[in-house]
């Protein structure tokens, strides 16, 4: 690898007097070579806190309407939070951000690296990448240096092979993100991956990143993020540590992590089996947690972090397989696998490939549901690892029936027609994850009007849902899911992990704690709350300028297998969704929220959340 650009540092901010933020994004040009530091000021810090409010932010104010998400001129955001890279619970999460390829709206992803950590360090609370490179590339940002780096030996290696490679030559306290052959060949649900088990970006960010001939970013930092009270904000940082340490469910937890899950979901019928055609499993508990347990050699995790909830097993090719609920529920129950070793594999391999193990499982499903019905002239089948990992493979390589699923259910559905599309399981695009909803309404309005497509992240409402009004859909339902986006879309601004607070019941007042001892200034958890509304608000509208002409509610329902096909196995045999008190309970949210009938916020709530600028381009559009 050589050297072939340095350019000149035009400003550096880092001396600027502010506190909990570095004050300072990178703005780097693939195309020509060029980089600039750009400043911020506390307000715009104060109102977008950090992360996926900063990344909102910049893809609203500089990205041209309608521009091809492979286009050189979309954006690929690498966003910290205020709290990134402190001695503090879970500090080590980075928000990766883009205009998306599989939905064509707003997209990103939540991941654990090093990177974070060395992000700030070096200075910077985001990275903003734009243009392409005319060869395949190296980002190296080295404090105030930047280099680009020629890495053309590196193309066509998978995401360990990279990481490991660049490791070699930077050493073990560099962070580094990169693609595997998934983000290179542009299969749009590509994601980012870091340190063999993180992934982020579900929506296609390494999709974006390989548009741009991005093969990997490596970053080192050597300062010191700025702090208003360092040595407070340090000791109670690891009293957090020690506090989680204490919960009642710490020790469970560092056993099974997300994978108890597993068996929660069968119990209670929301395990997605068969491409979502059940919710219970027979083979469940083979795959669950306590078969993890049985089966673990390592625990791993992001940094900063005293929970390391990645459950390293063995595969069936003796290789090192980092397990979480979601990608065993997609690759295993979902693909009829009842083998944890073999399900550990696909795992393993989406990682390497770098592509998303969400819309992995589910575009595999789709694909073997359509060869059962004979709509694609390939043998698939069920519960066999050998196809499956095929199948995989040619995605990540485009090949034969892998290139028309590398563009994801949607598109695939649309090509094969039939009935394909009734059982196509995303919304806006993106593939559903792994909650079946047949018995569970909010938490099929929590994916329909998630801000990047079907996701759970910003409302994993079916663990309440089972014990509230299971099958019901009111006002209760329609309150819970926006508090919940809410609460979670804070984190998504602070740059820490939610895993504390969600499952140890680590209590929210730290957080506030923390802001305060690194910015200096108070955030009580209602103002947290308001800007979270305001992001999620910014990122609707985002995705409605984008679909100006074609946006109405209709964006906002899942797919019609839910509605249409009820469950044949299991305690809620018979369940499934109403349609008509489905639309009901989706203008209630609106009406909830301040958006009209087609989910669009009004002006009245843009300007409440300090956004008249939007609602003004809104109007316009
Ligand atoms: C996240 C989504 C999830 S959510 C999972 S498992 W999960 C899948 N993980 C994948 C993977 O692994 N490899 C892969 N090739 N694709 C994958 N796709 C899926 O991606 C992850 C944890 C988890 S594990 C969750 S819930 C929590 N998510 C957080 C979040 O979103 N925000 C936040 N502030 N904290 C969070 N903590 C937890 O982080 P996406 P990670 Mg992930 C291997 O990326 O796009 O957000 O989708 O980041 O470092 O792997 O940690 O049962
Ligand atoms: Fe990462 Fe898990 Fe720790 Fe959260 S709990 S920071 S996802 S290892």
């Amino acid at each position: 690898m050589c050297v072939f650009n340095l350019v000149v540092l035009v400003s550096f901010n880092r001396a600027k007097i502010m506190r909990g933020w570095t004050g300072n994004f990178l703005n780097v040009n693939l195309t020509n070579r060029k980089w600039a530091v750009e400043s911020f000021d506390l307000a715009f810090a104060s109102k977008f806190l950090g992360g996926r409010g900063f990344a909102a932010k910049v893809l609203w104010d500089r990205l041209p309407v309608g521009t091809d998400a492979f286009s050189p001129h979309n954006l690929l955001i690498f966003a910290a939070g205020p709290l990134t890279g402190f001695v503090l619970p879970n500090s080590g999460k980075l928000v990766v951000a883009s205009k998306s390829p599989l939905t064509g709206g707003y997209g990103d992803g939540n991941i654990g690296t090093w990177a974070a950590v060395y992000l700030r360090k070096a200075g910077y609370d985001a990275v903003i990448v734009e243009g392409k490179a005319v060869k395949p590339t190296v980002l190296h940002v080295k404090d105030k240096d930047v280099e680009f780096l020629d890495a053309t030996d590196l193309w066509g290696l998978n995401s360990y092979e990279t990481e490991a490679r660049l490791h070699k030559l930077y050493g073990r306290t560099s962070g580094i993100v990169s693609i595997g052959q998934g983000g290179e060949n542009l299969v749009k649900f590509a994601c980012v991956v870091s340190q063999e088990g993180r992934a982020g970006g579900r929506p296609g960010m390494g999709a974006v990143m390989g548009s741009k001939n991005l093969k990997a970013i490596v970053i080192e930092g050597t300062g010191t993020i700025p702090a208003a009270n360092p040595s407070k904000l340090r000791e109670t940082g690891l009293a957090g540590y020690k506090e989680i340490l204490g919960k009642p469910t710490y020790a469970f937890w560092k056993r099974q992590g997300t994978m108890s899950t597993v068996e929660w979901a069968n119990e209670n019928s929301v395990l997605p089996t068969l491409n979502y055609r059940e919710g219970v499993f027979a083979g469940a508990n083979k795959i669950g947690g306590y078969a993890e347990e049985a089966a673990k050699v390592s625990n791993r995790g992001c940094p900063n972090c005293n929970m390391t909830c990645g459950n390293v097993v063995k595969d069936a090719e003796n290789r090192d397989s980092e397990l979480d609920y979601e990608n065993v529920a997609m690759l295993g129950s979902n693909l009829g696998i009842d083998d944890l070793s073999q399900v550990s594999v696909l795992n393993r391999v989406a990682d390497e490939f770098g592509l998303d193990s969400i819309s992995l499982g589910n575009v595999l499903g789709f694909a073997i549901e359509a060869s059962q019905k004979g709509l694609v002239k390939e043998k698939i089948s069920w519960a066999n690892l050998g196809e499956a990992k095929a199948l995989s493979e040619d995605i990540a390589l485009r090949r034969g029936l892998g290139d028309l699923l590398a563009e994801g259910v949607r598109v695939a559905s649309a090509k094969l027609g039939g009935s394909s599309t009734d059982w196509a399981m995303h919304v806006k695009g993106l593939e559903i994850s792994a909650y079946d909803c047949h018995s569970a309404p909010a938490m099929a309005l929590a994916y329909a009007t998630s801000p990047i497509g079907a996701h759970h992240k910003d409302a994993w409402v079916v663990g309440w849902e089972t014990q509230h009004d299971r099958f019901g859909y009111g006002e209760e339902k329609t309150a819970h899911v926006i508090e919940v986006q809410h609460n979670r879309g804070i984190f998504e601004c602070l740059g820490v992990c939610r895993f504390p607070l969600v499952n140890l019941g680590f209590d929210r007042d730290w957080y506030t704690k923390y802001l305060h001892l690194a910015t200096g200034h108070k955030f009580k958890w209602k103002t947290l709350n308001l800007i979270s509304e305001r992001v999620f608000n910014l990122m609707r509208a985002f995705w409605i300028r984008e679909f100006s002409g074609s946006w109405d509610s209709r964006m906002d329902v899942p797919p019609k297998r839910w509605f249409t096909e009820s469950l044949s196995k299991g305690n809620l045999k018979g369940a499934k969704l109403d349609r008509a008190k489905y639309d009901t309970m989706l203008q209630g949210y609106y009406g909830r929220r301040g958006w009209n009938v087609d989910g669009v916020p009004t002006k009245t709530t843009l300007e409440r959340l300090g956004l008249s600028d939007v609602a003004r381009q809104l109007d316009a559009s």
